[in-house]
């Protein structure tokens, strides 16, 4: 989807400028996985119009395929607006009806969904449209032994998607489901009650095979069958948190894809949110291999 955000920062009823970016929580995992060398495809669809292209270009720009996201003649690009406040940002999304909306559970008879490792879903998706909400319903359909890959779903629990009250339902269901979740603690104890810890939201979803409970600039916490690993977050100036919860995914998960202890992965899903942090936009800069891989072997103490 296209963003608009007021530029400088402020509220936008005051705002005679607006900047103009890219965002869009899977394909920000997406051109990060890519940033991580992995070999990454972005599935969706923009409307036949000058956002449509701009979004399109800035995703293949960064290394995604995207040869499969359909162009759709009839219906436009999604788009957001931020609305900067005295307590925070608030989105406003003009995303009804739009192209990303109208897809439906076909998007998966096709490659490359028939040949991928592993498939990044979202809550945002489900949110979207009843056919939608029937694709991220197909992904997670069957045992997750069955499935032609493996799929990962972060929570993504945006508040002003879900005007009829059925997100906690929703989004539980469909994260049992998934064979690993991401979860930010503070939006876990929004939507499914208040005090929770990752052991109780391990009790709450016992189905992944791995679950990823983050706790903001604290820390990460990685829940499996053979125990829990937490990470202790980087330290870093943070200029817009928006993005900093994709890129953490896509980091843990380019560790995961090439093997990497669960630790080493949550160090990467850390030292990849940081690129978000330091920059308005959603997707910033990876630091330099060499800096990634010092941080990588830093000890547990450097970390905390
Ligand atoms: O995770 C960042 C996303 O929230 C942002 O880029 C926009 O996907 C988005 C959404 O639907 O809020």
């Amino acid at each position: 989807m296209a963003a608009l955000a007021p530029d400088p920062p402020g509220p936008l009823a005051d705002a005679d400028r607006l900047r103009l970016s890219v965002a869009g929580a899977e394909s920000n995992v997406a051109m990060y996985l890519a940033d991580h060398g992995i070999p990454v495809s972005w599935l969706s669809a923009l409307g036949a119009d000058p956002l449509g292209d701009k979004v399109r270009a800035a995703v293949a720009a960064a290394g995604v395929d995207v040869t499969h996201v359909r162009t759709d003649p009839h219906r436009p690009t999604g788009l957001l607006v931020k609305d900067p406040g005295p307590t925070g940002t608030r989105v406003r999304y003009y995303r009804t009806g739009s192209a990303a909306s109208a897809l439906g559970p076909d998007l998966l008879d096709h490659e490359p969904a028939r040949s991928a490792a592993l498939l990044h879903v979202t809550g945002i998706t489900p949110a979207l449209s009843p056919s939608c909400r029937d694709l991220v319903s197909r992904a997670l359909a069957g045992p997750a032994a069955a499935r032609p890959y493996a799929v990962s779903f972060d929570v993504n629990h945006r508040a002003a998607l879900w005007p009829d009250g059925t997100a906690p339902a929703v989004l539980r269901a469909l994260a049992d489901r998934a064979d690993i979740v991401f979860v930010g603690l503070d939006e876990a104890q929004d939507i499914w009650g208040a005090g929770l810890t990752p052991a109780d939201l391990r009790r709450l979803l016992p189905g992944p095979r791995i679950l990823v409970v983050k706790d903001g600039a604290r820390a990460a916490t990685a829940v499996t069958e053979h125990g829990t690993r937490t990470v202790p977050a980087l330290r870093t100036r943070v200029v817009e948190p928006v993005g900093a919860g994709d890129a953490f995914a896509a980091g843990f998960l380019a560790g995961l894809l090439r093997g990497d202890t669960l630790t080493r992965a949550l160090r990467l899903g850390h030292i990849t949110a940081v690129s978000a942090l330091n920059v308005t936009g959603d997707h910033g800069p990876l630091p330099r291999p060499a800096d990634i891989e010092r941080l990588l072997g830093r000890t547990a103490q450097d970390w905390a």
